[in-house]
């Protein structure tokens, strides 16, 4: 680079080895230089960005003072790491990230060997640590192993499950926790609190790290890289070995002052203006699905005082701040802790009240026994909405929201809905509101609605009934979902080659509309299913009621169109959906490859 380069020490590190020959008095420069090229990348790109600024100084110590890659540093979710992946080799494609074919927005095992364990989902570190250390240790290695993880992470469960389990096994493990008393949403909890006092005393006694076995140390100034580099070297040099917690106060946003004005201090933000970090605006579309539900569910909380509703650290994203501003009392933020979202949302059910768990389709996989054996076994009329079911774009596989309809429709109790577009989703909140005979699930994609008029106020639709959209004769295509406008736009490729179709809104997964499936089949030579999820979901079940009713005649054609049976890659939505073979030009190829053969057969 050229000699006025804005970062010439950050130039010419290519890897931490390189950052390691450094002398300590230039780190605080590494840092100025890597907290700049961090602000310039995702001003062009946009991403995660606070916890990355939080979090630079922390991450020149760490690679400074560990010999990384053979040193595990494991960053809990991962959307911190953008400086990690800038100083570990990746600065020349930092801009790619997020973006088709380029570096994922969170770490990964493939993407470098300096990504020792994958993430997205939250407060898995300090368990993959332990294990690695625990690994090391069988293998008769001494590398060091360092997990670091969030305030807002370490509200979850699981981190106290490794904590407890590292206390007793005693193995030598760092666990970094960056306290920057923030979640996505200001960080809520009682442990939250704790920390608090510990950064106002300075305390490190007397702790539950330390009463659960853990040697604590701090806290320490998380933006001082001196200091920090101190006590890394302390740690890492201590003869006496065993896990220890190191607290560490930084701040969400630091070195970026719009970021750090920002309510959310700059947590995820689009593509920015540098000077005035004024971010590009989306086109005002139609509403979001997210906006449309959480209207409604304003809408049916006005006129019925036992709806409450749960999130887990999810406020914003679900819509829920929303609510919680029309209805503090009945609005609660559990933190990132969605087992405990849905079994707390059960015992309000218990109670007679109508808890709407809201919680994104990828996240609720982190609940399910919670699903399975406290509400659907016990019945218990949780009302779970499902933002964020599909495929995500940006996100990735770790977000995608694939699986919730293969994990539902085959629970008993269980009712499963999908949202054709915005208008169906307030007809689903009303459904879900009124519905107190069990489990109630209803799922909508990320993003913007088709831009349908909505309803004042939601119907309740008869359960288990679909509906016809568009009559036809030779097709019936039956949609789940938003693939609703796919299939319609399929129906009018094919009868512009002569193949009339019929196409139905299946709303309900489960229970399977029997009635609208026997007629379906009945009228047509051929029905298609299509969902945003994968295999195992609602083609499964039609097609599985095709069977066991000795409806699948001779010359009757079924497909069953779901996501592939691969973790996709970041991309546009619209793109991953053209890859997963579910666009309209796709439905159509499948239907008119059959006439085809058909033709082919006959002539
Ligand atoms: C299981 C799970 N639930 C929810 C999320 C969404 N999420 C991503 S980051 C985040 C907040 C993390 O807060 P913290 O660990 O304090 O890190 P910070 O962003 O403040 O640095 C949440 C809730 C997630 N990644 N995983």
């Amino acid at each position: 680079m050229s000699d006025n380069s804005r970062t010439p020490l950050l130039d010419a590190i290519k890897l931490p080895a390189d950052l390691r020959r450094l002398e300590k008095s230039r780190l605080k420069q590494v840092s100025d230089e890597l907290r700049s090229e961090l602000i310039h990348a995702v001003s062009e790109t946009g991403g995660h960005f606070g916890a990355g600024l939080g979090v630079v100084e922390l991450t020149v110590a760490l690679h400074y003072v560990f010999k990384t890659p053979e040193d595990r540093v494991i960053w809990d979710v991962g959307h911190q790491a953008y400086p990690h992946k800038i100083l570990t080799g990746r600065r020349a494609r930092i801009r790619t990230i997020r973006k088709p074919g380029g570096l994922s927005g969170f770490t990964r095992r493939s993407e470098s060997p300096f990504d020792p364990f994958g993430a997205a989902h939250s407060s898995t570190s300090v368990s993959a640590g332990l294990g690695m250390a625990v690994g090391r240790d069988l293998l008769g290695k001494d590398n060091h192993v360092i997990a670091v993880i969030g305030d807002g992470a370490m509200s979850a469960g699981m981190a106290y499950e490794a904590i407890n389990n590292a206390g007793a096994l005693g193995s030598r493990l760092l666990v970094v926790l960056n306290d920057n008393d923030m979640s996505i949403a200001p960080a809520t909890g009682a442990l939250n609190k704790h920390l608090n006092e510990l950064t106002v005393t300075k305390s490190a006694e007397n702790t539950l790290f330390e009463k659960l076995g853990m040697r604590h140390v701090g806290p320490v100034d998380g933006h001082d890289v001196d200091a920090l580099v101190k006590v890394l070297e302390q740690i890492r040099d201590d003869p006496d070995g065993g896990p220890v917690l190191l607290h560490v106060v930084t701040r969400k946003g630091h070195g970026y002052p719009p970021a750090e004005a920002a309510a959310d201090k700059g947590h995820a933000v689009s593509k920015f203006d540098l000077a005035t970090g004024v971010q590009a605006k989306a086109k005002a579309g139609a509403p979001t699905y997210t906006r449309v539900f959480a209207d409604s569910l304003i809408a049916e909380a006005k006129a019925d005082p036992r709806i409450v509703a749960v999130t887990a650290a999810m406020p914003s994203g679900t819509g829920l701040d929303l609510f919680g501003k029309a209805f503090p009392e009945r609005t609660f933020d559990v933190g990132i802790a969605e087992q405990h979202a849905v079994t707390f949302a059960a015992g309000l059910a218990a109670e007679g009240l109508k808890p709407f768990a809201v919680i994104y389709s990828t996240f609720l996989q982190r609940a399910y026994d919670q699903v399975v054996h406290d509400v659907a076994i016990q019945n218990l009329p949780v009302r779970f909405a499902m933002d964020r079911a599909g495929l995500v774009g940006a996100d990735g596989a770790t977000h995608a929201g694939s699986f919730d309809l293969a994990y539902l429709c085959c629970l008993p109790n269980f009712v499963v809905m999908a949202a054709a577009n915005e208008a169906e989703l307030v007809h689903m909140v009303a459904t879900a509101a009124a519905y107190d005979k069990g489990p109630i699930a209803l799922r909508y994609p990320r993003g913007e609605g088709t831009g349908v008029a909505l309803p004042e106020r939601g119907e309740v639709l008869p359960i288990g009934k679909g509906r016809v959209v568009r009559e036809g004769k030779e097709v019936a295509i039956l949609s789940l979902g938003t693939r609703l406008a796919a299939a319609l736009e399929a129906a009018d490729q094919l009868r512009a080659q002569g193949i009339s179709c019929t196409v139905a809104d299946a709303r309900f997964a489960k229970p399977v509309d029997e009635e609208l499936v026997r007629r379906l089949v009945r009228n047509h030579g051929m029905l298609v299913t299509i969902e945003e999820g994968s295999v195992g979901g609602f083609g499964s079940h039609v097609l599985h009621f095709l069977a066991n009713e000795g409806l699948l005649r001779p010359g009757l054609e079924v497909r069953t169109m779901t996501l592939p049976d691969v973790f996709q890659e970041h991309d546009d939505p619209a793109r991953q959906y053209e890859t997963a073979g579910l666009a309209a030009a796709d439905i159509a190829r499948v239907v008119a490859a059959h006439f085809v053969k058909k033709a082919s057969a006959r002539g």
